[in-house]
């Protein structure tokens, strides 16, 4: 499949304020900071279209995008973010699960986590949740072209582990280098024809 057009469509912190439309929606959750704007970036071929930072905590709502005029990528605030308080951080932990347990066109999350590390109780706990609403996930490690190559089969095996994933539930990725996104395009087409 290959990405033409992506436009920002909208954002929305409830479910009255998600856009209306007839196709389906890949999210992409993860820790904050991780690179799960720059990977909708990369996917899309654009530099700017979702915000990131080096700071964490940059993106603050549901944001949609609008691809190939068919079907949305929804970029969401980062989980697990120290800095903000406890009572922003309930709000944005409800504003996903909102988003989770009520969107029907909802086809597939991607859980983002960084390769080099390995998942955190907060990653656990996601995909915990994930798994007992049904939700069909692809975990996606990123930044791998800051893994050396000899750490390479420890860190899969630790993440797969603690996980508890099988090899197709897990694809190592790079915004950076492009690494994985022909597959993971590849995934979001099948999806799409199912
Ligand atoms: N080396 C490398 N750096 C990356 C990669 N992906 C993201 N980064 C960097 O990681 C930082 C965070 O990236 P973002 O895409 O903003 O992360 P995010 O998960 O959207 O962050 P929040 O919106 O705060 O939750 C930025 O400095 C990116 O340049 C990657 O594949 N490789
Ligand atoms: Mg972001």
């Amino acid at each position: 499949m290959i990405i033409q057009s992506a436009l920002y469509l909208t954002s929305a912190v409830e479910k009255a304020q998600y856009p209306v439309h007839e196709g389906c929606e890949f999210v992409f959750l993860g820790r904050s900071n991780v690179g799960k704007s720059s990977l909708i970036n990369a996917l899309c071929n654009r530099k700017k279209l979702a915000y990131t930072s080096s700071v964490p905590g940059k993106t603050i709502a549901l944001n949609f995008y609008h691809i190939n005029n068919s079907f949305m990528f929804v970029d969401v605030p980062g989980y697990g973010f120290a800095k903000r308080g406890l009572e922003e951080r309930l709000k944005f932990g409800k504003m996903i699960e909102e988003y989770l347990h009520e969107r029907a066109q909802l086809k597939l999350a991607f859980l983002i986590i960084d390769a080099r590390i390995n998942p955190t109780e907060d990653d656990c706990l996601m995909l915990n949740y994930l798994r007992h609403y049904n939700i069909p996930t692809l975990v996606l490690a990123t930044k791998t072209d800051k893994l050396k190559n000899s750490q390479f089969a420890k860190q899969k095996k630790s993440i797969k582990d603690t996980l508890k994933l099988s090899d197709e539930e897990l694809l190592f990725v790079s915004a950076e280098t492009k690494k994985g996104l022909e597959e993971v395009q590849r995934i979001i087409e099948t999806s799409l024809n199912r």
